[in-house]
């Protein structure tokens, strides 16, 4: 059989179940990833007095052929969004500014800078996501940015996020699509604080600061992301979750969810339904936590799933904004990103071929027997058939075809740099 006539046996078997799956795969391919540029070079940038990656997060590895130019990234990207069905977002940091080698101080940093990208997302019909880069930074070097005791520092990375605000709402107007932009702060304590309400104090009042323009939501959504610890910072964090999830609830701004970002048996899946009641919209870092907030490339596990099939379910394709946050410097880096993007839209069309109506009725009935008979029986069906063929209606290689693509890449490109 090839993969049509696979295909089109599977889908029978969904039908059973009441599941269209020409209409599933539909649906699917209006849902956009956000697809994080740092996994490219590791979080380096291309400024011109680049520090080294600080901030409590760190990309092991030393895996051969990661980009160093604007151009290199770029043309990385592309391989890898050739490998991936489907027409998705491209989330970009502020140190990704492009500045003609000049120094330009991260409170400098205008929409030029990123017309480059701009042009490029354009061309290719691609979104664009933006990051004020508030780390990696001589004024961040003790850690505390937003949220420093010292006003000049404080200042300093307000008008960032201002500056990053305004780039934000120019991918909105340029691309047409609206532009997510997320504050992440490294902020807190090493060890056991005498004061913890001044910081979180002074993170509110910077806040209140950098949002005080109004940009029109159709162009700029601004967003918060919070954590609970990082190297560094293990004893307390100034932008915790609660401090985030409260802030960004009063000032109609979104929160953002990075699975790496809690306690080890607490999980992002079991979090969004909570926030759907009360928020329009939630965004996602989606990235794997291996003992710590490692960032390790995700994969097609129960957690990822759980988040897939919590969005879909609650009927929130539109309201969760999905975004990837992994960095893995010992594999390819290309390879990295078809993996991880690949599964996360593999697990959606996992939680979209699930009969979720009829496990919704079971749970109310009481009837938890079936609900997890249904439940494990569902993980065995043909999902793969249906997978293939989509990435096939796509024009994406089919299996572990694209491994292939991406060895003859590396032959020809990402060996040649030194
Ligand atoms: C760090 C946060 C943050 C960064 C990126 C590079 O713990 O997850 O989102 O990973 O901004
Ligand atoms: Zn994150």
């Amino acid at each position: 059989m090839n993969i049509k006539e696979k295909y089109e046996a599977a889908k029978s078997e969904y039908a059973k179940w009441g599941i269209d799956v020409d209409k599933v795969l539909e649906e699917l391919k209006k849902v956009k990833i956000s697809v994080h540029c740092w996994q490219g070079d590791d979080v380096t940038g291309f400024e011109k007095n680049k520090e080294a990656l600080s901030g409590g997060i760190a990309a092991t590895g030393n895996y051969p052929g990661k980009a160093r130019t604007p151009e290199e990234l770029r043309s990385d990207l592309d391989k890898a969004l050739s490998l991936i069905p489907g027409k998705h977002k491209v989330n970009l940091h502020a140190i990704y500014a492009e500045t003609n080698g000049e120094v330009v101080e991260r409170d400098e940093i205008k929409p030029e800078h990123f017309k480059n990208w701009v042009e490029w997302a354009k061309e290719r019909g691609l979104g664009l996501d933006f990051n004020p880069t508030i780390f990696s930074h001589p004024k961040a070097s003790d850690g505390l940015t937003l949220s420093n005791p010292n006003k000049e520092i404080r200042d300093f990375w307000i008008r960032h996020c201002k500056a990053s605000r305004k780039i934000g709402e120019y991918f909105g107007k340029e691309l047409g699509q609206t532009c997510l932009t997320n504050i992440w702060i490294p902020d807190g304590y090493k060890d056991i604080p005498a004061d913890r309400l001044g910081p979180r104090q002074r993170l509110k009042d910077s806040l209140d600061e950098i949002l005080k323009e109004d940009i029109d939501k159709k162009y700029n959504l601004d967003c918060v992301e919070s954590k609970v610890f990082g190297l560094g910072a293990e004893a307390y964090t100034v932008g915790s979750s609660e401090f985030y999830i409260n802030y960004a609830a009063k000032n109609n701004i979104l929160s953002l969810l990075d699975t790496g970002h809690y306690h080890p048996t607490e999980v992002v899946s079991d979090k969004i339904s909570a926030m759907l009641l009360f928020d329009e919209k939630v965004a996602l870092h989606v990235s794997r936590p291996v003992r710590w907030d490692s960032d390790h490339v995700i994969v097609f596990d129960d957690e990822l799933k759980e988040i897939a099939k919590e969005i879909v379910r609650n009927d929130a394709l539109d309201r969760v904004i999905i975004g990837l946050d992994f960095f893995d410097a010992s594999i390819n880096r290309v390879a990295a990103w078809t993996i991880g993007t690949r599964n996360m839209i593999k697990a959606l069309l996992f939680a979209m071929l699930m009969p979720n109506k009829k496990l919704k009725d079971l749970q109310d009935e009481g009837n938890f027997t079936e609900r997890l008979a249904l439940m494990e029986e569902f993980k065995t069906y043909p999902m793969g058939d249906i997978w293939n063929y989509y990435c096939e209606i796509n024009n994406v290689p089919v299996k572990e075809n694209w491994l292939r693509e991406v060895k003859k890449y590396e032959e020809e490109v990402l060996s040649k740099r030194k």
